[in-house]
């Protein structure tokens, strides 16, 4: 595709506008591997610098209006207060992602523990978090467990299921008006030998049973390795069950590195479903969310880089011609279908998307004009002293 028709352009542009890309806090943060974590400077040292840096990525992408908190590690005493701050910062709160994965209690699990006691703990701060979505205003309840066993014979995996199910319950029923629930899975990690909610279809299962409002979020990250995501991406939104994103990407496992970095052309595939279900816009209730850790490398620049992928994936989705792509599925055209997604993909969308930056008053280059800011300088002189908040040392 050399040449974009004007209505085409017209018509993505207007899409490319309208998008919306949730950043994490704890990407903000210090974070590592089970082997090191490594300090940067000028990291938050509270959640009101996450939001800082959280409002610094939307500055110079116009297209990341909200952050996600994690409690208790952006735990404020005055909720009210941070979402005025962020408003004020020109950001929103946006989703609550409960923690129920690192205290001791947590040896054998959360919901799922055998001890009851323990698993009363853990749903009380399900319940916390519902509590601090009804202060910030957030929709959504973002739930993901570490919890399952190590060893065949550790325990009963169906008690455990009936656990979880009912954890789930009681925290669906404290949501109240268009509160959602949205329930992540992943295959393996911590727990090594059965994960309580490992696959999309266990998180299909317990989703039906909750009701409409519990839906399945998707981290690119959290699959066996060849697994068709885009599948499950089609199948969850006829379902209508499909919540939301946690985009990362990864060469082996759950490696949390930038969207977009490891394989770009998985996450074109998975836009392409999205925009053909025409379930891009925000009313159509999807979270695009980002879920990443930055160990090595400066974070809020990754942040930006990461935003700006999932843009580039998702304007090469919307230019894929569908009359053609259609008309070559309906006539069996095997060589020709495939050749009409390739050449969207192939697109260099770069000068489409800086003249959608000029148009929207921001500098056609994110990262330059974020480096020539000189606001990691800035942080790095301000943030002395204190402890970072979040996710490592
Ligand atoms: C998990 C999962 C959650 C995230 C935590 C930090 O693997 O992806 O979404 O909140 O990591
Ligand atoms: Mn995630």
């Amino acid at each position: 595709m050399t040449d974009i028709a004007p209505a085409t352009r017209a018509r993505v542009m207007s899409a490319l506008r309208g998008q919306r890309i949730e950043t994490p806090s704890w990407a903000y943060g210090n974070s590592g591997t089970r082997f090191k974590v490594f300090r940067q400077e000028g990291v938050p040292r509270d959640p009101y610098e996450k939001i800082a840096d959280a409002a610094t990525v939307h500055r110079f992408t116009g297209v990341a209006p909200t952050v996600a908190l994690h409690i208790p590690w952006d735990r404020v005493d005055d909720y009210a207060a941070l979402a005025a701050y962020a408003r004020e910062q020109g950001v929103q709160l946006g989703t609550i992602n409960a923690n129920v994965f690192q205290d001791d209690d947590y040896r054998l699990g959360s919901v799922t523990n055998p001890d009851h006691d323990v698993r009363r703990k853990a749903i009380g701060h399900l319940l916390e978090c519902v509590d601090v979505m009804d202060a910030t205003g957030s929709r959504d309840l973002k739930l993901w467990f570490s919890d399952g066993t190590n060893y065949p014979g550790q325990d009963s995996m169906r008690q455990r299921q009936d656990r979880l199910a009912a954890a789930l319950r009681e925290s669906y029923g404290r949501l109240t008006g268009d509160q959602r629930l949205l329930l992540e899975y992943k295959l393996f990690e911590p727990a090594f030998y059965t994960t309580d909610v490992p696959d999309w279809g266990t998180a299909y299962a317990h989703c039906l049973e909750l009701g409409e409002r519990a839906q399945v979020v998707i981290d690119t990250g959290h699959h066996a390795p060849g697994t068709n995501v885009e599948f499950i991406v089609a199948f969850l939104l006829r379902a209508g069950r499909l919540g939301g994103f946690d985009f990362n990407s990864r060469f082996y496992a759950d490696d949390d590195l930038m969207a977009g970095a490891a394989n770009p052309f998985e996450l074109f595939r998975i836009m392409h479903e999205i925009v053909q279900a025409d379930a891009l816009r925000p009313e159509y209730g999807i979270a695009f969310m980002l879920d990443q850790c930055h160990n090595i490398e400066p974070k809020v620049e990754a942040v930006i880089r990461s935003v700006l992928n999932v843009q580039e994936a998702t304007a090469k989705a919307l230019l894929v011609d569908v009359e053609a792509l259609v008309a070559a599925q309906r006539s069996g055209d095997v060589l020709e279908a495939n050749a009409v997604l390739m050449d969207a993909y192939h697109t260099d969308v770069r000068p489409l998307l800086r003249d959608l930056r000029a148009e929207m008053g921001l500098d056609p280059d994110p990262v330059g004009a974020y480096r020539r800011s000189g606001y990691l300088d800035r942080v790095r002189a301000e943030r002395v002293g204190g402890e970072q908040a979040g996710w490592g040392a």
